[in-house]
């Protein structure tokens, strides 16, 4: 293998390992790789470090977990130079962590910005992996991570006109790195999901008009963010381990403490009590601290939902608009909760308007505006927070060809099919770290264990002298059927891009892991102890066409 650290990739190169992407979960497993003695590049298709915080960049992006449960927990060194300012880190706080992880580990050498990754396909003689990029070159690599991210893939809705519009235009996956100068502009704001409720409230202040386009109301909560005082950033810092250890009690991999107590346990005042309590607690606490039955008992969801839609009802001034705010089709929780910092304020403000795409949808967009099936609103702005093809997009938009000419397209076809969502049967040597059936929550905390899995499996690999590991079919039945009955204990809408229902024509599947962490760790932890059963170490001896 003859590529050597530090030189671009610009020329037909061999390396030991491939990793995709250089977001949190890349970083990390360029990272261990190196330092388990491998010979390891990175490629990134966005200009620098990030992933996700080097895309999302628009105003208001910032952490709904906690900043010192999302960071790096493996370096001392780390833990100890780096001081966070808030509880929930801003997008420019956190990508400069990464950046200042990524030189502190001496890792950019190994990274190539501004490339991407367009096809890999397996060559069976030689058990290796021939990449291709948009830069044209040819990488050949033992194995191939890809830690492309769950949410790369910007959705746009296909709305006729689009392309007409002579405003600006932009997406908030895909942000311009230049300033946006919002000040006497006429906005318009498709969509209500996470992004346009850290967004809005933002930009409405700055913005001449601002007219938000809802499909479907989400149930929001306070974020409760606040700067790290000194006493606190001592207390964070003494603490470091007892964060990491809560993380790793914690189901979906954050700090707050998990209930025993069943919601019909408590009076209706003593729920009240508790929903109080949590509405002023940090972050993601509403649901994790939360009575234990909340996202399994569809009555005790409605309790919560009741309490959130009475602090909606409490905040939002006319009541027309705040009864457009509740959402009726799901219930808290069941769709990712955007945690909002004066979001059903903003709605108060006299620049800002509400229109129900239900009953108001949009027919297209026109020169100057968007015209609705109420006529045509003129615009200098047009912001999309429409959301990704999350999950498997970023996987699938690249050709990847494994055994016998198979396709990961033609093989997820109905969906995802994975084992532990690290590989995939008929594709040896490739791995997938951060995508389809890694458990939703802290990102971090999930994907750190898969880095760590596959570290050892690829030791491991080479300990036994090997240079193939594929998963194998059954273990991947096995595997894929448990994260949909996961799936089916936990209460989830319909119409969630969990489920990939935001994107039209993906299968309907169920696409992280609802399974604890807790008990994926520890069948991670038997696995690497038992020799890695479900994985295949040998290739087969001749392939059939
Ligand atoms: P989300 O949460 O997928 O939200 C996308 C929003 O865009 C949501 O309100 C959608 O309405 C709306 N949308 C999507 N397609 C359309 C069309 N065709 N017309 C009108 N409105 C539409 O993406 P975000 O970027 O906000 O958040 C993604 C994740 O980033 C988030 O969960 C965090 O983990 C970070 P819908 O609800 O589908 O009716």
């Amino acid at each position: 293998m003859d590529a050597t650290a530090g030189e671009p990739i610009d020329a037909d190169v061999d390396v030991d390992v491939l990793v995709i992407g250089a977001g949190i979960t890349g970083i990390y497993q360029l990272y261990q790789l190196r330092e388990a003695g491998f010979e390891v590049r990175l490629i990134e298709a966005g200009g620098a470090v990030g992933g996700t915080w080097y895309w999302n960049r628009y105003p208001g992006a910032r952490f709904d977990s906690e900043s010192y449960s999302y960071q790096y927990f493996f370096s001392e060194e780390l833990l100890r130079d780096w001081n966070w300012s808030e509880h929930f880190a801003g997008q420019a706080e956190t990508e400069a962590y990464l950046n200042f992880a990524v030189d502190r580990l001496g890792l950019r050498d190994q990274m190539q910005f501004d490339t991407r990754v367009v096809s890999a396909s397996f060559d069976e003689a030689s058990c290796t992996w021939t990449v291709t990029t948009d830069r044209g070159v040819n990488l050949r690599a033992r194995y191939v991570i890809s830690a492309t991210g769950v949410l790369s893939v910007p959705y746009r809705p296909d709305v006729s006109g689009s392309d007409s519009f002579e405003g600006e235009q932009y997406h908030t996956g895909e942000w311009p790195h230049e300033p946006v100068e919002f000040g006497g502009k006429r906005v318009a704001v498709i969509g209500t999901g996470a992004s346009a409720v850290q967004l809005i409230p933002i930009i409405a202040a700055e913005v001449e008009s601002l007219t938000v386009y809802q499909r479907t109301p989400n149930w929001c909560a306070p974020l409760n963010n606040g700067p790290i005082t000194s006493e606190e950033q001592e207390e964070i810092k003494r603490t470091h381990e007892e964060i990491y250890e809560n993380c790793r009690r914690n189901f979906a991999g954050f700090v707050h403490r998990a209930s025993k107590r069943h919601t019909f346990d408590d009076t209706k005042e003593e729920r009240w009590v508790l929903y109080e309590k949590l509405w002023n607690e940090k972050g993601f606490a509403k649901l994790l601290s939360n009575y234990c039955d909340l996202m399994t008992n569809k009555e005790a969801n409605d309790e919560f939902s009741e309490f959130l839609a009475e602090k909606i009802r409490g905040r939002v001034d006319d009541p027309a608009t705040a009864d457009l705010l509740v959402p009726k089709d799901h219930g808290a929780g069941m769709k990712r909760m955007p945690m909002e910092t004066q979001y059903y304020e903003a709605y108060n403000r006299p620049n800002v308007t509400l229109v129900d795409l239900r009953t108001t949808p949009i027919l297209a967009v026109t020169k100057h505006g968007i015209e609705t099936s109420d006529g045509e609103t003129p615009f200098d702005m047009i912001i999309w927070a429409t959301g990704f093809d999350g999950f498997s997009g970023a996987l699938l938009r690249m050709d990847i060809v494994g055994q016998r000419g198979r396709t990961l397209r033609d093989t997820w076809i109905d969906g995802p099919y994975t084992y532990l969502g690290v590989q995939i049967p008929a594709f040896p040597n490739f791995f997938v770290v951060g995508g389809p059936h890694v458990a939703a929550g802290n990102f971090p905390r999930a994907t750190e264990m898969q880095v760590d899995f596959v570290t050892g499996l690829l030791t491991h690999v080479r300990d036994r002298g090997g240079q193939y590991v594929a998963a194998e079919p059954a273990a991947a039945d096995e595997w894929t059927e448990h994260v949909a009955e996961a799936a089916a204990v936990v209460l989830i809408a319909e119409s969630s891009w969990f489920r990939g229902a935001n994107i039209p024509g993906k299968p309907k599947r169920y696409l992280p892991y609802a399974g604890s962490l807790v008990t994926f760790r520890k069948r991670l932890a038997a696995m690497a102890e038992e020799g890695y059963p479900g994985f295949a170490f040998e290739a087969p001896a001749t392939v059939e066409a």
